[in-house]
């Protein structure tokens, strides 16, 4: 795990990150960000701030009334994986309008070229970027204006998140420098870690599990019930190898790989105390012992999720409470932002 302390002492230590409401969350979703996000909030000295990235999730066409229902499920999959309202800001994003007018700064700050750059705009736009949203290609402008907005200092991503937050850095750090302002911006750090900071599809070891992936027997969800679950992963694509006794017996097995991650981090154990256990056996005697500890693991978190989400004007008063506190940390940092950039404005 990238640990670091503050970047810079200046700056309090502070905690960002979102989750796009973009369908159900995703077993990655999970142990890439939840999971680790309800560890920072359990770290001494951080305050912890968790947005619903809804913005983001509109850079693709996103039907309405779902995308509702969507805000309010990752609002509900945040509480029940242990985010509490007291200890952390919970907000969607749309409801704290620095963010969109943070974003038009950076994407002023920010160059074409290093946006063209970006590895998941290519991905997501495969053959036909010039039908792609104007907002799709300007994702990272506004996803480092998230973090900016809070000058927040860590920030706890997957591993498929790290080039933007390198992109997040570099607006920092060029705001900064044209502005003459050196340490305005704290260069958000990421937090990118655990036994499985990239978890894969499970039909195709090389492709990252992902909630829009046309194939739902890719992913586990964290709506699925344990028959899904155990099915699920009865199918997982792997091989008719053991299982090595060391880590560097992964190697060009990108399925094992991934299995076994996957069991680590949700026994929170290392690749190699799994190993430790497992080694020599097949996937039939492994596969049945994962989605045993994948139920047992998640299955409180979907009892908990569905119970939250037949109130939903609860899970929204829990959003308008968060969009209030956070719109009163990033307000005044907003204001010093237009009056280092000479934008003229009657102070509040
Ligand atoms: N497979 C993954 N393994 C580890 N971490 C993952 N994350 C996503 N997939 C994995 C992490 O989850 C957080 C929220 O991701 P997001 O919703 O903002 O968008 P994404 O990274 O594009 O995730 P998806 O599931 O693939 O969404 P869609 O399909 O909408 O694009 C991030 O911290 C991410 O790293």
């Amino acid at each position: 795990m990238t640990e670091a302390a503050a970047p810079t002492a200046k700056h309090r230590p502070r905690v960002f990150s979102g989750v796009q409401p973009t369908g159900a969350l995703t077993l990655g979703n999970y142990l890439g960000a939840l999971k680790r996000f309800v560890e920072m909030q359990d770290e001494a000295g951080m305050e912890t701030i968790y947005c619903i990235v809804d913005l983001h999730a509109i850079t693709v066409w996103q039907e309405p009334s779902s995308l509702r229902d969507a805000i309010r499920s990752v609002a509900a999959a945040y509480l029940a994986s242990g985010l509490d309202p007291a200890r952390s800001i919970i907000f969607n994003q749309s409801q704290v309008s620095a963010h969109a007018e943070l974003g038009w700064i950076c994407s002023c700050v920010v160059r074409l070229g290093w946006l063209n750059r970006m590895t998941q705009f290519k991905e997501k736009a495969g053959k036909n970027a010039e039908a792609q949203s104007g907002g799709l290609y300007m994702y990272p402008a506004l996803m480092a204006a998230d973090i900016l907005a809070y000058r927040a200092t860590h920030v706890p991503v997957g591993e498929d998140q790290k080039q933007h937050l390198e992109l997040s850095r570099d607006i920092a750090a060029k705001f900064n420098k044209d502005f003459g302002v050196p340490d305005f911006f704290p260069l958000p750090e990421p937090m990118i870690g655990g036994p499985a900071p990239r978890v894969m599809s499970l039909r195709d070891g090389t492709k990252k599990m992902s909630k829009s992936d046309p194939s739902d027997m890719s992913r586990i969800n964290l709506t699925d019930d344990a028959d899904t679950i155990a099915a699920k992963i009865r199918k997982a694509k792997t091989d008719p190898e053991p299982l090595p006794e060391a880590a560097e017996g992964l190697d060009g097995r990108p399925e094992a790989r991934n299995l076994v991650g996957i069991m680590a981090a949700l026994t929170d154990r290392t690749v190699e105390q799994v190993l430790a256990e497992y080694a020599g056996q097949g996937f039939g005697v492994f596969k049945p012992r994962l989605a045993e500890a994948a139920v047992a693991h998640l299955s409180p978190i979907t009892a908990e999720m569905s119970r939250l989400m037949a109130d939903p004007a609860e899970i929204d008063r829990i959003l308008a409470d968060g969009a209030a506190r956070a719109d009163a940390i990033a307000r005044p940092i907003l204001a010093e932002v237009y009056d280092t950039v000479g934008l003229l404005r009657p102070r509040p």
